[in-house]
């Protein structure tokens, strides 16, 4: 494996706190540097306090340690980027010209995580294809389609490696979701395991697509790792796992744990989902880089109910 020196700037969310443990695991403990706008709650490796919207402490961090890649995942999300849009947008777009000025002039490797949300009310919402309108009701998508332009802009004026996947809802038992439309579909695990109801903010057939965390790391790294001339998308590649609605998660659930009760309250979040595609076309990732998801409905179920469990202490159940 060739010498690589990592950052990742986020690292403290949701995906940041399982990618930068698994890039400790690939490039070793010394070599990645996880930063966040304040201290992570368990000390497990490499810290940098980082605002990334304070360039020259990003270009400090970036000399200091000689780094060669950035996972730029520092991010306002979807539900709560409507609470202050400019704010959002600010902290979105601002993050991100940091990042690829200084991948830029470093040539480094950049990492930039787009999502579902770029698609909008006029898209095809069955079987979204990789290039389709782009017109988003979010302040975060409009933010994630100006940000996955710029990375194709800085890819072809400056030949920047800039690389990049529009994930769907992401599902997992390591850490908690942050401001997202999808984040009921984490919540709904802990109350099942926790014994307690579920109310749900998305109404009963809201299908919305959802990846499952151990493929979404694999699908990063796989991306990162691929040879950079079979990487044809320099805006962002689809990529499916699978696709849901809260009454199938909660049926799903209910197979494990029959005495799980769910009820629907949908909020404003119910029109952002809405807004969003039910499944997605990922073929280009997987003719281009192998992209193949492991996890669907039921195995996730399984593997979070599992880990949850033991989370929380439950050793002797069923
Ligand atoms: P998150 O909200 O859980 O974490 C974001 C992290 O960024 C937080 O730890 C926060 O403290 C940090 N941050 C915010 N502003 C910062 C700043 N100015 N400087 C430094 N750090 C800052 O988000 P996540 O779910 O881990 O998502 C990571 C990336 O993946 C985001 O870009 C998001 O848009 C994208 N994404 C996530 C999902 C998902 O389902 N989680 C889906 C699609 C795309
Ligand atoms: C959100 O709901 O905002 C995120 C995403 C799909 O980008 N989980």
């Amino acid at each position: 494996m060739q010498a690589e020196t990592v950052l990742v700037i986020g690292a403290n969310g949701q995906i940041g706190t399982v990618l930068a443990q698994a890039l400790r695991g690939v490039y070793g403990e010394n070599n990645v540097i996880a930063s966040d706008l304040r201290p992570p709650a368990e000390d497990q490796g490499l810290f940098e306090i980082l605002d990334v919207l304070d360039g020259a402490r990003l270009l400090d961090i970036v000399q200091r340690y000689k780094v060669s890649q950035i996972y730029h995942l520092a991010a306002i999300l979807s539900a709560k980027g409507e609470q202050d849009p400019k704010r959002a947008w600010e902290i979105n777009m601002s993050s991100l010209f940091n990042v690829l000025e200084i991948a830029k002039d470093y040539k480094l490797r950049v990492f930039f995580p787009s999502s579902i949300a770029v698609y909008g009310a006029h898209t095809p919402r069955e079987n979204t294809p990789q290039f389709t309108i782009r017109e988003p009701s979010t302040v975060y998508g409009i933010s994630k389609v100006a940000g996955e332009n710029w990375c194709n802009y800085y890819h072809l004026r400056y030949g920047l490696d800039v690389r990049s996947i529009r994930y769907p809802g992401i599902i997992g038992y390591q850490s908690l979701p942050g401001g997202g439309t999808t984040d009921y579909a984490v919540d709904i695990y802990h109350k099942a395991v926790q014994g307690q109801p579920f109310e749900c903010f998305l109404s009963a057939d809201t299908m919305l697509p959802m990846l499952y965390m151990d493929d979404a790391i694999r699908a990063t790294l796989e991306l990162m790792f691929t040879d950079p001339d079979k990487i044809q998308v320099r805006t962002s590649y689809n990529l499916a796992g699978m696709s849901f609605s809260p009454a199938e998660v909660a049926a799903s659930i209910q197979k494990h744990i029959p005495d799980f009760s769910i009820s629907y309250k949908p909020d404003f979040r119910q029109a952002i989902a809405d807004s969003w595609p039910q499944s997605i076309d990922d073929s280009k990732a997987r003719e281009e880089w192998g992209w193949k998801p492991r996890f669907d409905l039921e195995g996730m179920t399984v593997d979070m109910l599992l880990h949850l469990r033991t989370q929380y202490g439950m050793t002797n159940y069923e």
